[in-house]
């Protein structure tokens, strides 16, 4: 009996120090818990941050008019402001010179590791004024364009590592890419095709393209065909910059900037200073306008429509149509506030 009581008080004892232990165990795991619950609070709350900064992909032509230049000036000065984050620059010409100047000015604005996509099947070949003098004369990463990636495979690489319903495509050239990224397979990079891949990633495409109420507008006309077809399948909804809301001059005081400059060097070579200033209305908008900034004021939207073109000429019309995909921008500010705040862009320095 005496041994069994000995026995009873131990086990009382080790139940006793096995219930210590064991509140110890849960009151420990509380904490962990507590702290896996926080730590995974401030990822979302990093992830939310991160998810709301605007998301930009710009498919420019970066040929023939000196304006690509300087919408990426811009853009790279929005960047620098943390208004948006440019994911990526994407040609959509043939002239070979082309990513070669985009990459001398991503490589002046301190952003020279930023995803680069060449056009390689059929598009529109131009000449450029600029392009091959910038290329050559400033310093950059990209030595040929044979050398960048091809723009479906960048657009979809970039496209599938985004949160859904988060990046802004800003076309201001030709839609060969953006025709051929509607048409591309599952790959390597999504499962998706490219029609899937872009309803499940594009917030909005903002296509400086089409001139309204009608006309024939360069970015849509020179390969009709792309036009015609990215348009009409792109799964979301596009907001058109048109033709006539980019007539009013900017860069006046272009060559001020340093000599060190790519922007100013390829206004030099244009040789038309001040100039029109289509694409970047489109870069303003896609930004500023976007972020609901003070720019947001310049342009009312149109009511829902359809952009129509015209296979045998290019041209456009616009169609109402309340259940239509499209938007298109109109003007509501002035030329001089707008023209302003666009050459403020265009003159920053990199940091
Ligand atoms: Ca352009």
């Amino acid at each position: 009996m005496k041994f069994l009581s000995t026995h009873t008080v131990n086990r009382n004892v080790d139940c006793h120090i096995t219930a210590e232990k064991m509140t110890k165990r849960i009151i420990q795991c509380l904490i962990a818990l507590i702290l896996i619950i926080n730590l995974s609070a401030c990822d979302k709350m990093a992830e939310g941050d991160k998810s709301n900064t605007l998301r930009i992909i710009l498919d420019t032509d970066m040929e023939s008019d000196v304006d690509d230049v300087g919408a990426l000036a811009m853009l790279h000065a929005l960047a620098d402001f943390g208004e948006t984050e440019i994911m990526g620059v994407i040609v959509c010409a043939k002239n070979p010179w082309s990513i070669l100047c985009a990459d001398r000015i991503n490589t002046y604005f301190n952003r020279e590791n930023l995803p680069l996509g060449q056009l390689r099947g059929p598009g529109v070949d131009r000449e450029s004024a600029y392009a091959r003098g910038v290329a050559e004369e400033f310093p950059g990463t990209l030595k040929s364009s044979d050398d960048a990636p091809e723009a479906v495979d960048q657009y979809r690489r970039i496209l599938a590592m985004q949160p859904d319903n988060s990046v802004v495509i800003l076309s201001i050239g030709y839609l060969t890419n953006l025709r051929d990224l509607i048409n591309s397979g599952p790959d390597r990079h999504s499962s998706l095709d490219g029609r899937q891949l872009v309803d499940r990633k594009v917030r909005l495409w903002v296509c400086m393209g089409g001139q309204f109420p009608s006309g024939r507008e360069a970015n849509i006309r020179w390969d009709t065909e792309a036009s015609i077809e990215a348009i009409d399948k792109w799964p979301g909804e596009i907001i058109f910059s048109g033709w006539e809301i980019g007539l009013m001059d900017t860069g006046a005081d272009i060559l001020d900037l340093p000599e060190s400059n790519p922007v100013r060097r390829a206004y030099q070579l244009f040789d038309r200073i001040p100039h029109k200033n289509w694409d970047q209305v489109a870069v303003l908008y896609a930004v500023r306008g976007l972020n609901d900034g003070p720019a947001a004021h310049y342009w009312q939207l149109s009511g829902s429509g359809r952009l129509v073109i015209d296979p045998a000429d290019g041209s456009n019309t616009w169609e109402e149509d309340p259940a239509g995909p499209h938007r298109h921008l109109i003007q509501v500010g002035s030329d001089e506030e707008i023209a302003r705040e666009i050459d403020e862009l265009m003159m920053h320095l990199p940091e």
